[in-house]
This record gives C-alpha cells, sequence and structure tokens, in this order.
C-alpha cells in the first residue's frame, strides 16, 4: 500500500491529513479501520494517478507569469532605448527571449486597458470601456458573463491567482476577482487605492490586511476616500506584493500556475503630487540618491529600476525551483507614461520615438513594451515586428493551455510567434476608443495610424508611420481612399453601450 502511493506525487488538491503516510505508521488496525484505510488508500492512489496522468509529460501545460507594469512607457526600459533608467534584468529577459516593437495595449488608461487585457475584447466591444472614478464605480465591474483568461485557464486546471492592482470590480461587485477565475488575490481592488503606495490596509481575498502605515486625506475627501498622502511610512506595498508574488510561486511550483502579476510602478501617488508635490513614492532613492535632480525624477526612476529588480528575483526563484524552462513569463505596460508624479519627461523620454503618453491615443498613449521569455521554447534574442496587442493575450494563453472553449474574442493569438511554429495570422486592423477630453477613436492597419475626435462625429487624422514615427503629418488629404478605410473600420469596431459616453472638454492630447 505505501509503496503503491509514493509511485505518482499526490496533487495538493487531493493531500490530506488522513493520507497514506499516517496509514503506514498503524501497528495492527481493528479490521473496520484496516477496511477503511484500504479503501482511502485505493481512493488516493486512484486520484493521484488520474491527476499526474491528466498533466503527464508534455502534456501539462505550462506556467503561466503575466507581469503588468502601470504607466510604464514604450522608452522606460533599456532594451527599447532608455538611456537614463537601469533595467538590467528586463533587458536580459529581452535578450534571452523575444521583444515586440509593435504591441499595444488595449487602451490608453488603466481600466479599460485591463478589461481587453482580461477578456479579449477591444474597447469598441468591452463592458468597462473608462476609468469611472468614485461616482458611478460599478460601471467599472466586469460581469459575470464576461469570461476572462483567469477563468479559460482555471477551467483548465491551472491555479490562478492576482496579485497587485485589479481595477475591475471590488469586493461586493460581480467583477471581484475571486467571482472571475483567480483562486487567489492579494492588492488593491480600487485603482484609487493604489495611487497609493503606504496604504492602511491591502485585500487578501475579500479580507482586508491592515497595514502599519497612516495617511493623510486631501481636503475636503469623505472619511471613506481611499486616497491620500502617508504621513507614517512603513509598509510599501511594492515590496509586499513583490514578496506575495515569490510566495505565489513557491507554493504553486507543483502545478500549473497562472500568476497575473500587476505591479502598480511606475504609476504616480497622484493625490501626493497634489498635497506634498512628489508623486514618485519610493523608499530608496537607490543608484540614483546621488544624482543632482528634483526628487520626483529620482523617485520616477528608482521605481523603475526597483521593479525591474523584483522581475530578476521571480526570474532567479523559477530557476531555482527548475521550472524557469516550463513557464512562460510575458511583461507589459497597461497604457504609455505618465506626466502625473511631478517629474520631467524631457530628462527621461519615456515615450522613446513616439508621440503622446497616456490619455494619448498616439502611439506613445498605446505602443507598450511586451517581453516574452521562455528558455528552450522561445529562442534567445529575436525581435518581433509582429502587430498586436492586449486582445491578444487571451486568445494566446488558451491556445497554449489546450482550452478548446468557445469564447467571443477580437484577439488574434501569437503563440506561433513566440514559438516559431505554424502559421501566424495578422490582424486586418487593431482599434482603441477613448471618452475623456471629449473622445477619440483610433485604429492601426499597415504602416497607417488613424485618430477621430471627437469619435464618430470628428475629422480622421491619417499618419503614415513607416515615414513619420512621431505623427506630426496628417496626410489624410493626400490619402483620401485611405481615410475612407479608416473611417469604415471605426464604424465596423464601435458598438455603442450605454455606460460610456464622451466626457470633459475636447482637447488635443500631449505630444
Ligand atoms: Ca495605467
Ligand atoms: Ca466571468
Amino acid at each position: 500500500m505505501c509503496r503503491a502511493l509514493n509511485v505518482p506525487a499526490p496533487n495538493r488538491r487531493f493531500d490530506s491529513p488522513t493520507g497514506a503516510r499516517h496509514m503506514c505508521k498503524l501497528g495492527r488496525p481493528r479490521a473496520v479501520w484496516h477496511l477503511w484505510s484500504v479503501v482511502m488508500v485505493a481512493w488516493f492512489s486512484m486520484q493521484a494517478w488520474m491527476t499526474t496522468a491528466a498533466w503527464a509529460d508534455e502534456e501539462r501545460p505550462p506556467n503561466v507569469i503575466f507581469i503588468l507594469a502601470d504607466d510604464l512607457g514604450y522608452g522606460d526600459l533599456g532594451c527599447y532605448g532608455q538611456q537614463i533608467i537601469q533595467t538590467p534584468r528586463l533587458d536580459d529577459l529581452a535578450s534571452q527571449g523575444m521583444r515586440f516593437t509593435q504591441f499595444y495595449a488595449g487602451c490608453t488608461v488603466c481600466a479599460p486597458s485591463r478589461c481587453v487585457l482580461m477578456t479579449g475584447q477591444h474597447t469598441g466591444h468591452a463592458h468597462v470601456r473608462g476609468n469611472a472614478g468614485s461616482v458611478n464605480r460599478v460601471i467599472q465591474s466586469l460581469r459575470d458573463e464576461d469570461i476572462t483568461v483567469a477563468e479559460v485557464l482555471q477551467e483548465r486546471g491551472y491555479r490562478t491567482g492576482l496579485i497587485g492592482k485589479w481595477g475591475l470590480g471590488e469586493v461586493e461587485d460581480p467583477g471581484f476577482p475571486r467571482k472571475q477565475g483567480f483562486d487567489y488575490f492579494y492588492g488593491y481592488l480600487s485603482q484609487l487605492h493604489a495611487h497609493n503606495y503606504y496604504p492602511e490596509f491591502l485585500y487578501r481575498n475579500d479580507q482586508r490586511v491592515p497595514l502599519r502605515n497612516k495617511v493623510r486625506r486631501p481636503e475636503g475627501k469623505p472619511a471613506d476616500f481611499l486616497g491620500g498622502s502617508a504621513t507614517v511610512r512603513v509598509d510599501y506595498s511594492h515590496d509586499l506584493i513583490a514578496e506575495e508574488a515569490l510566495k505565489f510561486v513557491r507554493e504553486n511550483a507543483a502545478d500549473p500556475f497562472f500568476l497575473y502579476l500587476a505591479f502598480t510602478i511606475p504609476h504616480a501617488n497622484n493625490e501626493a503630487t497634489r498635497m506634498v508635490g512628489d508623486g514618485a513614492e519610493v523608499p530608496t532613492y537607490g543608484m540614483y540618491a546621488t544624482r543632482q535632480w528634483p526628487n520626483p525624477d529620482k523617485g520616477q526612476a528608482a521605481m523603475i529600476s526597483r521593479m525591474d529588480a523584483d522581475v530578476g528575483r521571480l526570474v532567479d526563484l523559477l530557476r531555482q525551483l527548475e521550472i524557469d524552462d516550463h513557464t512562460l513569463i510575458l511583461f507589459s505596460s497597461d497604457n504609455g507614461p505618465h506626466d502625473e508624479a511631478n517629474h520631467d519627461l524631457e530628462r527621461f523620454n519615456p515615450n522613446g520615438p513616439w508621440s503622446g503618453i497616456k490619455r494619448s491615443l498616439t502611439e506613445g498613449g498605446i505602443r507598450v513594451p511586451m517581453i516574452a521569455y521562455w528558455p528552450g521554447k522561445i529562442a534567445a534574442g529575436q525581435t518581433s515586428e509582429h502587430v498586436a496587442y492586449f486582445a491578444d493575450v487571451l486568445p494566446t494563453l488558451q491556445q497554449l493551455s489546450g482550452s478548446e472553449k468557445e469564447v467571443a474574442t477580437d484577439g488574434i493569438s501569437f503563440l506561433p510567434t513566440l514559438l516559431g511554429e505554424g502559421q501566424q495570422r495578422e490582424h486586418e486592423y487593431l482599434y482603441w476608443e477613448f471618452y475623456e477630453q471629449g473622445s477619440r477613436q483610433s485604429v492601426r492597419f499597415d504602416n497607417w495610424a488613424a485618430i477621430r475626435q471627437p469619435m464618430r462625429t470628428g475629422s480622421v487624422a491619417l499618419f503614415d508611420l513607416s515615414a513619420d514615427q512621431a505623427q506630426q503629418r496628417d496626410v489624410s488629404e493626400q490619402h483620401p481612399e485611405v481615410a475612407a478605410r479608416a473611417v469604415s473600420y471605426m464604424e465596423e469596431a464601435h458598438v455603442p453601450h450605454p455606460n460610456w459616453k464622451p466626457r470633459g472638454k475636447p482637447r488635443p492630447a500631449r505630444k
């Protein structure tokens, strides 16, 4: 009996305090107990065998870690041309894996971009199409019927964890992570709460875990306002999130697992920017401490390098556990760089060669880094010009997992590009819409980018990205047929949603 139990490694889900090892220690059990033991041992053996058989050898799907930075620009990493901020570990991942040069976020601000990432539907179809703020919070929640990538992988037998910032539904909402396919959650539910790197609590599943920080609210805000600037700073949320990620990987190393690691770095604490003039919150300035820069500049750079080091720790752990060759890591950002910490954009050039930042639909607002790393599967040192975006992540991971679930998606799997196997399908066009600042919508196809503002009623500006990276020259008059094609794509992609209407005063996006 004991030998039989030792053959297959028992799965975590079938571990039990009444398991085999205890039974082997029984001296002269009574007959009934003995019979019970035989039955139980047989049951555990069968379950363990079935589990092992289900994930036999090469059929066991690989682990996935999707690391999402918050407001990290295309040009913020060394491997994408950053000259000042040091990101050696991410640069290593890129050089040992694949770096995409034409990869786009789901939108130009947090919540809609993350909704696209989770559901595989672009913003013309998605349920969450903007940051709702605190006034009408529920429209920023996913619905039960929205199928998330976590649900797809959970159904396939993955252990699923979300660690970091969510923003698509709070405890009582249908979008709460544990109702959307995540077995485990640790971090921030509210995006406003996530502004503050020294909050008074974080969530573990549906429970608030108190922290040792004390937070001062902005003037005039109600007692339940979740943002602010800490006056006592002990627990730095990013460090807690990074530790939780390591713990999740250690605890689930034997399972197929999906970890969505949504760092808040390098987002600004907008309330701290307004209250104390510095929204780049970080415990130490590290290698930038002696630079002759204002503190927000040191903080902005130090945040990014701190995150880089934590990505490195995660990779080191995978290697130590010897699961690195069975784990796909994807690293990206949810939108272009912000200008909200009082730091100097000119110093860092965070959007690289592109124009625009967060809230723009020019390239700088939506084109983001994407690094894919999987030793032995993704050949080292590759640069891919495949045009892809967040809507493609769900179908990619679904294909990787072997799931055959039917999911309505606007995405196309980029697994063939990652593995260098099979035929890579291409998008006819990519689509975005954005409701703030009077609204705008955009499409990317071939080498063209077109932007219409306000959405639906404005005139279209057309840019040739092959000749004009910075999108300074509107060539819609020279290419009316191309501009008309852009409009037809916008009309096709946009399906009106009762929750989302243009708001704010029209204004040009930042260059
Ligand atoms: Ca963001
Ligand atoms: Ca769902």
